[in-house]
This record gives structure tokens, C-alpha cells and sequence, in this order.
């Protein structure tokens, strides 16, 4: 039973049913079909069943999906920008029938809600990513999930609650709609002014807020978004301790923290469209959006995905059909004669701006540089200096990758005695034919057990980066995409260096020295890199060696140079 309540005038729609039905649903649900989520399937299912996205009843259906794509609207003309579904395998969606019910299981297997099953089809997502995020381009990470990770098959339906996901981090900071609605009228606020975050808050932010609460005469909720989108993914962390900081420094009974549970896509304006409907969802009477609200960082370049102002632009738009009041506020900048931040378009030509950019901020953090106390406050540089540890004590992941016979395996050791040798770090090393042994045993040579090979091999390497050591894998790892996916699990953690030892196809085979070239050509071993299967060569790997010219002692010493170059060691004796 869908729970209708109305606090603030606002329908929220909350979508667990009744205690006593739960316990009935959840008996019925072991004869299901049940569904793993992923973690971005989580956060929506949290959202959908607490009533953030109300006027939801569940994943959408194809008409509802259709026109939210086409022109943000649901079949019956609400106001939605942003498509909620539920993307399921090929094989899954098999084995499923419209009219059914399906589990909807948590990673612990504990099944948090049902799914009437409606619609099952087959989406174009290179049209919804054209539509919904203005682009299909792979360096978007909304378009790289919807193209590369979200699975072919969606299913709509209305969803049954049975309980709400668990959360272990931060059990106080978390609220419903509900849950904040109360708040607001026990606090006696009437106006709430919500603003969004996915970057921990420095000055500059908190005086963006502090002006847009004057000017609205309201209270303010800081509400930033901790949805995780990849496995392992713990970057909320510090980010919250960073907001528990700065809440602080405002003034007493004025601003309260609450986390939100959102798996952002950084669609810029319909995102910003969207966090402004989930906020007006929380009982908040205005939503902040800046001059590049929730559109992906920008490149090396400086370049970004959406023009600065265009969410404003489109929230706007939209302002008749909202009830919330959307506050475009401008950039702020820190004016150093008047020692205050002011907006960038009300800066004196005679007054000096200053300007520290997310990029400059990074550098400065990674090599332990001053950061001037009117960017940020100090605790809260403190708090970002413990997670970005320079790069001289961050873990990292050096990966050889190259065909049979090329010496991946030679230079790799000689790596490891070198960096043993400078000490500092413990060092692991993943040799292709010890991971086959211990890891990957009943493996053989497909393209899936491969693919399969090697993520096993970046998952253990991911966990050694994390943790502060030296992983050095030398698997053939033939694929470009799979090494791709290694890259992306290991990044945000610490190093990556990916090494291409070149050593050309003809060499590799004269040297043969295990025989299986030989064997290969005579038809005796299927699927050998190189004879009967694809090596994709990298195309922007930090190194490439050609063992042409050097010994393995100098292709080390070559990799050495380039971790120092990196600045993953300095110092050396070598
Ligand atoms: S992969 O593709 O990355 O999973 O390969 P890897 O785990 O590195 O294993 C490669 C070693 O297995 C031996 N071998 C083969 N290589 C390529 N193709 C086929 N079909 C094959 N069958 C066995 C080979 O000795 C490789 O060792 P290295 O050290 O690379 O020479």
C-alpha cells in the first residue's frame, strides 16, 4: 500500500507497505525471481521507496521512460527529467514475465522490496544519453555508465518497500523526506534553502550559502549527495567529516546537515531540475543552483560538458511548474582588499580576485604546498590532507602487459628487486603464470576467462593500492577494454601505470622459450595471443619498452625513472 501523507502541502508518496504485509511479502519473495541490485540501483530504490522521488511508484515503465527522455515529462504530463529504471542482463530478462513479481535483493541478499513486473524492453541508450545528458561522449561519466556498465534489458513496475536498505556509515546524518519534513516544523522553519554538494564545502560554498540565506530570509540544509556508483566505493568518508567541520562555523541554529543517498549522473541542467524536485520532496522552499551545477569537472583542457548558466537556464524554465523556489546564485570570489568572498560580477575593477582552482587545489594537496586559509578551513584541509596523502605515499599498481615471450615476467622481477631495494613500501607481485596458479586455476584461455583472469588480478592489486603498497602485475592482458576496467577499479586509489613491453611478435616467437609458440602454429594450442587470438596493443600507456635495446636490468631502471617522474618515489639510491 502506497502511504500518502501531506506535511507541507507537498504529496510525498512513500512506497513500503504496511509492517505486518512486509513480513508476508518477504515469506512469498523465496519463490521469486530475485535480482541482485548494483550499487547505483540501490540508491534509486532507496529514493523510490522514502519518497525522494515522488511522484514515482517505481522503475518506469517504457511510455513513462519514453517521454521522460524525449521531453521530461511522464506519460501523464508530470514534470520528471531524469529516467529511473531497473537495467537487468539479457540472460536475466529471460527468464522473466511481465505480470510477475521479482525480488530485488540487496548485496547481502536480503530482499528490500518486490517488483510488480511491467514493461520489459530494450532501451536505446545512446538515444538517452543524447537526450538526457546532451551527449554520448565516453569521457561523460553519465554516458560511460549508460554505455559501457548499465545492463541492455530495463523492466518498469510499481515497487513494494519491504525495508529500508541499511546503512552502518553515518546512521544520524540520514534522513527521508519525512524524517526532514518533521525536522523543519519542530525547528519551526518555514523557509529552507537546500543546497546540493557532491565536493567537500570550502569558503567559498559557505559563503554562497550564507548570502543565498539572507537573501531568501531562510534556514538552510545542507544536503549533500553520497550516493556510491561503483563497488567499493568509500569517498564519502572524509567528504562528511569535511561537512561536520563547516557546520560549525555557521551560525548557531541556522544551517543542518543531512546526507542523500543519490547515485548523481551529472546531467547538468535536467539534473539540476531534478535535485530540485527531490529537495522540494524534502519539504525545502528553495533549491541553489550555481552556474555549473552538477555538470561532470571540467577537462585538462578547462573544457566542460554544459555552458555555465544553462541549468540555471532550465530550472527557470520550469520555475511555474515547481514548488520549490530555485535561487540561481553566481560564482563567488575572495576580493583580497575587502577580505571577503563577493559575487565574481560585483568585484571593483581596482580590487584584486583570488583564485585558487579544484586543479591547483589538487597539486597543492598532492605536493604538500601552503593552502591559503581563505580558501578553506583549516580543519577541513587537515581532513583532505589525511585522504590525499602525496603521491610518494600512495599505494600504486605498475602493469606490465605484452605478448608471451616478450619479458614481461623477467623486468617485472627485476622491478620488484629494485623497489625492494629502496624499501618503503611492501611490494606484490602478480606474475601471469603464478596467478593462473594460485588465483585462476580452472581458467582457460577464452576471451571470458581472460577478461575473467584479469579482473581478479585488478581486484588484488586494487586492494594492495588502496592499502598503501606496490602491486606489479605481469599478465599478457590482451584486451584494451579489460585493462580499461583494471585502470578504473585502481585510480581512484592510487597509482597506475600501465607498461607496454613491446618486444614485436617475431622476436617473442624466435625466443619461444617454453615450446608454445611452436605448438601454437602446429594447431596443438587454440586461441594463442598473437598466432590465433588478438593482442590490442595500448594506445597511451605511461611507458612502452622496446627490449630490443636493453637489458631487463635497464628496462627496470626505465620504469623506476618513470615512478619517479610520476612522483610515486623520489630519492632513490639507484
Ligand atoms: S591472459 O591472457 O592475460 O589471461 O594470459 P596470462 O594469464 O598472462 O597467461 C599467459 C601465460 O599462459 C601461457 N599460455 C598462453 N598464453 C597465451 N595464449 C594461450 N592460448 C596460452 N596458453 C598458455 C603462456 O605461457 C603465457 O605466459 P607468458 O609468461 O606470458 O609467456
Amino acid at each position: 500500500m502506497t502511504h500518502l501523507i501531506k506535511p507541507y502541502g507537498g504529496v510525498l508518496k512513500e512506497l513500503y507497505v504496511p509492517a505486518a504485509e512486509a513480513t508476508q511479502i518477504k515469506a512469498q519473495s523465496r519463490n521469486y525471481p530475485s535480482w541482485d541490485l548494483t550499487p547505483r540501483q540501490i540508491c534509486d530504490l532507496e529514493l523510490l521507496l522514502n519518497g525522494s522521488f515522488s511522484p514515482l511508484t517505481g522503475f518506469l515503465n517504457q511510455a513513462d521512460y519514453d517521454r521522460v527522455v524525449a521531453e521530461m515529462r511522464l506519460s501523464d504530463g508530470t514534470l520528471w527529467p531524469i529516467p529511473i529504471t531497473l537495467d537487468v542482463s539479457e540472460q536475466f530478462a529471460s527468464q522473466i514475465v511481465s505480470g510477475e513479481r521479482l525480488a530485488l535483493r540487496d548485496p547481502e541478499g536480503v530482499p528490500i522490496a518486490v517488483l510488480e513486473i511491467g514493461d520489459i524492453w530494450r532501451p536505446d541508450t545512446r538515444h538517452e544519453a543524447s537526450q538526457v545528458l546532451g551527449t554520448t561522449d565516453k569521457r561523460h561519466p553519465g554516458a560511460f555508465y549508460l554505455l559501457r556498465r548499465s545492463h541492455p534489458v530495463y523492466i518498469g513496475g510499481r515497487v513494494l518497500g519491504l525495508e529500508p536498505p541499511t546503512h552502518y556509515d553515518f546512521p544520524h546524518l540520514r534522513n527521508s523526506p519525512r524524517e526532514l519534513r518533521e525536522r523543519f516544523g519542530k525547528l519551526g522553519w518555514q523557509r529552507v534553502i537546500a543546497f546540493q554538494t557532491r565536493n567537500p564545502m570550502h569558503r567559498a560554498h559557505q559563503a554562497l550559502t550564507l548570502r543565498a540565506a539572507q537573501q531568501a530570509e531562510a534556514n538552510l540544509l545542507i544536503h549533500p549527495a553520497v550516493g556510491s556508483v561503483k563497488p567499493g566505493d568509500n569517498s564519502h568518508y572524509s567528504r562528511v567529516r569535511c561537512y561536520e567541520h563547516i557546520l560549525q562555523s555557521y551560525p548557531e541554529q541556522t544551517a543542518t546537515l543531512s546526507l542523500l543517498n543519490m547515485a548523481m549522473r551529472l546531467a547538468g541542467p535536467r539534473e539540476a531540475l531534478w535535485h530540485a524536485l527531490i529537495r522540494q520532496n524534502h519539504g525545502c522552499s528553495h533549491f541553489i543552483i550555481g552556474p555549473n551545477h552538477a555538470g561532470p569537472n571540467q577537462d585538462q583542457f578547462g573544457r566542460t560538458f554544459y555552458e555555465p548558466g544553462e541549468a540555471q537556464e532550465l530550472a527557470s524554465r520550469y520555475q511555474g511548474e515547481l514548488s520549490i523556489q530555485i535561487l540561481s546564485m553566481p560564482q563567488m570570489v575572495y576580493v583580497r582588499e575587502r577580505a571577503q568572498y563577493v559575487p565574481a560580477d560585483e568585484r571593483q575593477p581596482n580590487e584584486t580576485p583570488l583564485r585558487l582552482t579544484e586543479t591547483e587545489f589538487q597539486r597543492r594537496l598532492r605536493e604538500e604546498l601552503e593552502i591559503p586559509e581563505w580558501f578553506s578551513h583549516p580543519e577541513i584541509i587537515a581532513e583532505l590532507r589525511r585522504i590525499h596523502p602525496p603521491r610518494r605515499r600512495q599505494g600504486f599498481t605498475v602493469f606490465f602487459t605484452g605478448l608471451s615471450g616478450s619479458g614481461k615476467s623477467t623486468i617485472a622481477n627485476a622491478l620488484m628487486v629494485k623497489l625492494l631495494e629502496l624499501g618503503g613500501r611492501a611490494v606484490t607481485l602478480l606474475d601471469g603464470d603464478l596467478v593462473r596458479k594460485h588465483l585462476s586455476s580452472e581458467l582457460g584461455f577464452s576471451r571470458e576467462h581472460r577478461n575473467l583472469n584479469i579482473l581478479r588480478i585488478g581486484f588484488v592489486a586494487s586492494e594492495i593500492t588502496k592499502n598503501g603498497g606496490i602491486a606489479i602485475c605481469a599478465p599478457i592482458a590482451p584486451y584494451a577494454a579489460t585493462r580499461r576496467d583494471v585502470r578504473d577499479m585502481i585510480e581512484p586509489l592510487g597509482g597506475f601505470i600501465e607498461v607496454h613491453v613491446a618486444t614485436p611478435l617475431d622476436i617473442c616467437e624466435g625466443r619461444d622459450r617454453k615450446g608454445l609458440y611452436a605448438k601454437a602454429r602446429a594447431g596443438e594450442i587454440k586461441e594463442f595471443t598473437g598466432i590465433s587470438d588478438p593482442y590490442e596493443a595500448p594506445v597511451n600507456p605511461e611507458l612502452t619498452l622496446d627490449t630490443h635495446d636493453c637489458t631487463p636490468g635497464e628496462a627496470a631502471q626505465r620504469v623506476l625513472l618513470t615512478l619517479d617522474s610520476l612522483g610515486y618515489i623520489r630519492g632513490g639510491t639507484w
